[in-house]
């Protein structure tokens, strides 16, 4: 059977909002965990009943228990989206989707769908003109302690599936953000809506195993492969190919001598943007 309720860890970011507000068309009951407060959406205060929402840290392993409990499965988006010490990568990344698959095998959720990165192979050079595209076994190469963080939690997905059968799709996601902002981004955007395309069809294909998949939209400029995301079922719609014109007039087109350029991980391989918080 499909499964109805899902736990969205990382509710209250940027990719957890924009999947709250889709992903329930598809037939999901949410329910919301995160460490900061998850406010409600705009536009419908007051109007539906809140989805359930539990404020836990990732460490807190009785809450993350409590928090799976029921449900069909999880959408894992928690953590910490960008380069960061190695000491709150490990607390966040490491140690927190460790405590959230313990939580899944106690509670004998079956499916998780995670969320890695393209920083996972982020020092992978960039398809340039008629080269292949990147194939979904390529060696992961970090280019942080966060795509570090990433390749962890896609090994460990192996893991929990080949000692207790519990199932994952990591997602290597592009850039999941309304629209693409850069140039790099024309090759590694997902739209909202493709996101959302995507993470259904990681919740409802069978026997995935744990399957790995780059997650973007059908992008005309796209660097990898999406065969094992469109054998889930995924059907993209988007393109960022009407961006192009534009991004290009005000940026250039990507420098083949800039080694910010030089790899899928595009300014994560030379200067990372840093963790706020
Ligand atoms: P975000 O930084 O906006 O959201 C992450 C959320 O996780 C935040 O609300 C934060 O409070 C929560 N969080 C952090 N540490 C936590 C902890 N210890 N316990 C509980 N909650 C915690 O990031 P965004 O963009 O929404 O990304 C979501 C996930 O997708 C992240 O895992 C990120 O690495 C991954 N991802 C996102 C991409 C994107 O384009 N947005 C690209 C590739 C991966
Ligand atoms: C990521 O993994 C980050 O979480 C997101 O904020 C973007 O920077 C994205 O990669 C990207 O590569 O553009």
């Amino acid at each position: 059977p499909s499964p109805r309720t899902v736990l969205l860890t990382g509710a209250a970011g940027g990719l957890g909002t924009l999947m709250r507000e889709l992903l329930p068309s598809y037939g999901y009951t949410l329910r919301l965990l995160d460490v900061a407060p998850v406010e409600p959406l705009p536009g419908r205060d007051g109007q539906e009943p809140a989805e359930e929402t539990i404020i836990a840290d990732l460490a807190d392993r009785s809450a993350l228990r409590e928090a799976v409990r029921g449900v069909d499965a999880v959408v894992h988006l928690a953590g910490i989206s960008l380069e960061a010490s190695f000491e709150k990568i490990l607390r966040a990344n490491i140690e927190g989707t460790y405590n959230l698959y313990e939580a899944v095998r106690e509670e004998g959720v079956r499916r998780v769908v995670f969320a890695s990165s393209n920083h996972a192979i982020g020092y992978t050079p960039r398809p340039r003109d008629g080269d292949p595209l990147i194939p979904v076994d390529t060696p992961h190469r970090p280019d942080t302690f966060y795509g570090l963080s990433k390749s962890f939690g896609e090994d460990l997905a192996q893991l929990y599936w080949d000692r207790h059968g519990i199932e994952t799709v990591s997602v290597r996601i592009g850039s999941c953000f309304p629209e693409p902002t850069t140039v790099r981004m024309l090759s590694v955007w997902m739209s909202p809506a493709d996101g959302a395309r995507l993470f259904h069809a990681a919740l409802t294909a069978e026997g995935v195993g744990h399957t790995v998949v780059y997650g973007s939209s059908a992008n005309t400029r796209l660097w990898w492969d999406l065969s094992s995301a469109r054998a889930l079922g995924y059907e993209p719609q988007d393109d960022s190919e009407p961006y192009a014109e534009k991004l290009i007039a005000e940026q250039g087109e990507l420098d083949p001598d800039n080694p910010d350029h030089a790899c899928v991980g595009g300014h994560f391989t030379t200067n990372p943007p840093i963790w706020p918080h």
